[in-house]
Parts: C-alpha cells; structure tokens; sequence
C-alpha cells in the first residue's frame, strides 16, 4: 500500500494544530503507521531540502525547520500522497483554497504549517531520512473495510 511522508511544521506544533492536522487524515481514511514528535539538526533539515540548496530562502527554510519540534509522521493509502497533498492546499497559504490544511491554517509562505512528500520517489526518501531503520507499525485497522 501507498505510503507518504508528513510533518506538522515547528509553527504547527507550537500553534497546537497537530490534533487537528491529524484527525483530518485520520478521518480521511489514512493510516498512521508512524509518528514522532522530532527535532530536526541542521544536517537533516539540510539534507531534507537539498533541492532548494540554490534558492534564496534556503537559509531561511532550514533555520524555520529546526527552530522548534515537528510531528513527523508516515501515512498509509490509497493514492495518499497525492490525497495528503491535496488535503494540505499549495504551498502558498495566501493561495491554498478553503478547507485544505494551509487555506484553514496558515498565513505566509515561509511558516505553511506542514510537509508533504511530492512523489513516490521522495516519499521513500523522506521516510528514509526521518525514521530510517526504526520499523513502521504494521497493524490491521478495524475500519479498513468501511472506507
Ligand atoms: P511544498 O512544501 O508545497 O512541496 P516546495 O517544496 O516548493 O513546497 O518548498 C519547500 C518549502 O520551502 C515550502 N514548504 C515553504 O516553506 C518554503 N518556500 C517555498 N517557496 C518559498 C519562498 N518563496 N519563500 C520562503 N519560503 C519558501
């Protein structure tokens, strides 16, 4: 089953969002089959953004990362990486449309709540570099036949 990295951002966690970020997903239909309230070094915020190393905001984007704990999470699925990113809006909360994470949520680019992997390539990557060799809970969830 589809599988994708997620994370409540620092200015999620200290917002007290992850309850809600979370139970949106939950009621969605995905599973959790991972979950850690993490700080991030420096090494793996940079390594995490490795393809934005070019960009202006890049120093920015690393010390917002690592500037409080996140709530680091794998989602399990039908189609949830591009279900999770839907449900999350653009990147641009000024932009995300009602009803999705950072169109509810957020209000500026640079603190947009939360993290969402963009691909099945960067899915496998991102669980990689954040949870690494710890296994990934494997349980049947009692409502799998319901939804
Ligand atoms: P997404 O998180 O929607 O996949 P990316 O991968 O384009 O977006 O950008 C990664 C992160 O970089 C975003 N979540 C956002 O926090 C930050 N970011 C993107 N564009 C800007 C910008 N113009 N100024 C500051 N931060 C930005």
């Amino acid at each position: 089953m589809e599988k994708t990295f997620v994370m409540v951002k620092p200015d999620g966690v200290q917002r007290n969002l992850i309850g809600d970020i979370l139970s949106r997903f939950e009621k969605k239909g995905f599973k959790l089959v991972h979950a850690e309230l993490k700080q991030v070094s420096k090494e793996l915020a940079e390594e995490h953004y490795g393809e934005h190393k070019e960009k202006p905001f890049f120093g920015e984007l690393v010390s917002f990362i690592t500037s409080g704990p996140v709530f680091a999470m794998v989602l399990e699925g039908e189609n949830v990486i591009a279900t999770s990113r839907k449900m999350m809006g653009v990147t641009n909360p000024q932009e995300a449309a009602p009803g999705t994470i950072r169109g509810d949520f957020g209000l500026t680019v640079g603190k947009n709540v939360i993290h969402g992997s963009d691909s099945e390539e960067s899915a496998e990557r991102e669980i990689g570099l954040f949870v690494g060799d710890k296994p990934l809970v494997e349980y049947k969830k009692d409502d799998s036949t319901w939804v």
